[in-house]
C-alpha cells in the first residue's frame, strides 16, 4: 500500500499542483489526507492556549488533578454530543459563536484558517458554515482538549452512518471529512496524530470495530495505513468514512486540536462545514 500516500504540502496552491482535484480524490480516498504544513503561526498557537487559560476555558496542566477530571474538554458545541436535542444544540451553537466573537483578537483567526485553506482547495465550491434551511446555524468549528491518556481508538465520523442522525440539514452528504488544525502536542508522545487505515467503512468491517479487533482484521487483510505527524500550526483534512484512531496522550501538555466536519459532494455547489 506504499502508493497510498497523502498530500503534503505547504500551502493550498501546492497541494493543487500536486493534485488537480483534492478534494474529490479525498472523497473517493485515492489518497489518505492532504496535509498543509504550517498553516497557522506557531506563536499564535502557543497564544490561543494561554488565552484559554486566562479565561478558564480548559483546565492549567499546572494545576493539581483531580480523580474527576475530564479526560477530554470541548471549547465549542459537538452535534455529535448535543445533536439528540436540536433546540439544545442550536442554543448552544449561538452561544458558541458569541464566546468566538472576541476569543482570537489579537492573533489570526484559526477558523479562518481552515475555512480559507479549504476554500482554496475547493475550487467553484462555495464553503460555508453549516446551517438548516430556516437559517440556524452549527457551529463553526470546535477546539479539543485531551489530557493525559486520552486516545481515540478504530472508529468512523459519520451523521448517517455513524450516528444515525437523519433530521439534520447536513444528513445530505454522503462524504464528510475533517480539517484538524494542531495547535499543541502532548510533549511526551511521538508527533504522530492521526493513523488512517487504508480502509473505508462498511457494515462488514462494523463487527472488528465493535469488538476492538480492528488492528488483528487489518493484518489478517492486510490493511495499510498512513501515520500523519503534526506540528503546532499543520492543517489536516481526511476523509472521515476512513476507519482511523489518534494514540494516547502521554503526559501534562495536552493534545489540543481545532477541529471541523464537512460535508462535500461532487454536484453540490456548497461545502458545509460544522462541529
Ligand atoms: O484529533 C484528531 O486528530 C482526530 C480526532 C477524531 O478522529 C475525532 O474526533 O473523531
Ligand atoms: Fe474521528
Amino acid at each position: 500500500m506504499s502508493d497510498w500516500l497523502p498530500i503534503d504540502a505547504m500551502d493550498s496552491a501546492g497541494a493543487r499542483s500536486q493534485q488537480q482535484d483534492p478534494l474529490r480524490a479525498l472523497a473517493q480516498a485515492e489518497i489518505p489526507a492532504i496535509i498543509l504544513r504550517g498553516a497557522y503561526p506557531a506563536k499564535d498557537c502557543a497564544g490561543l492556549v494561554r488565552r484559554f487559560i486566562e479565561r478558564d476555558l480548559m483546565r492549567d496542566p499546572q494545576a493539581p488533578t483531580s480523580a474527576q477530571d475530564r479526560s477530554r474538554i470541548d471549547i465549542g458545541t459537538s452535534l455529535g454530543n448535543r445533536g439528540a436535542d436540536p433546540q439544545d444544540f442550536f442554543t448552544h451553537a449561538g452561544a458558541t459563536e458569541t464566546l468566538f466573537n472576541d476569543l482570537f483578537d489579537g492573533f489570526i483567526s484559526p477558523i479562518a484558517c481552515i475555512y480559507d485553506n479549504l476554500q482554496a482547495l475547493a475550487g467553484d465550491k462555495q464553503v460555508v458554515t453549516a446551517h438548516e434551511a430556516d437559517g440556524r446555524r452549527y457551529g463553526p468549528a470546535i477546539f479539543r482538549v485531551h489530557y493525559d491518556g486520552h486516545a481515540y481508538k478504530p472508529h468512523i465520523d459519520h451523521v448517517v452512518l455513524r450516528e444515525k442522525r437523519v433530521d439534520y440539514a447536513v444528513a445530505r452528504f454522503t462524504n464528510q471529512f475533517a480539517g484538524i488544525l494542531c495547535v499543541q502536542n502532548a510533549a511526551s508522545t511521538s508527533t504522530t496524530q492521526g493513523l488512517l487505515h487504508h480502509c473505508v467503512w462498511t457494515e462488514q468491517v462494523q463487527p472488528h470495530i465493535t469488538a476492538g479487533t480492528f488492528h488483528d482484521y487489518a493484518e489478517q487483510q492486510q490493511i495499510g495505513h498512513c501515520r500523519v505527524e503534526l506540528e503546532p500550526g499543520d492543517l489536516y483534512f481526511f476523509n472521515t468514512r476512513l476507519i482511523h484512531e489518534v494514540p494516547a496522550v502521554i503526559g501534562d501538555d495536552p493534545r489540543i486540536v481545532l477541529a471541523v466536519f464537512i460535508g462535500y459532494e461532487p454536484d453540490d455547489p456548497e461545502i458545509f462545514v460544522w462541529s
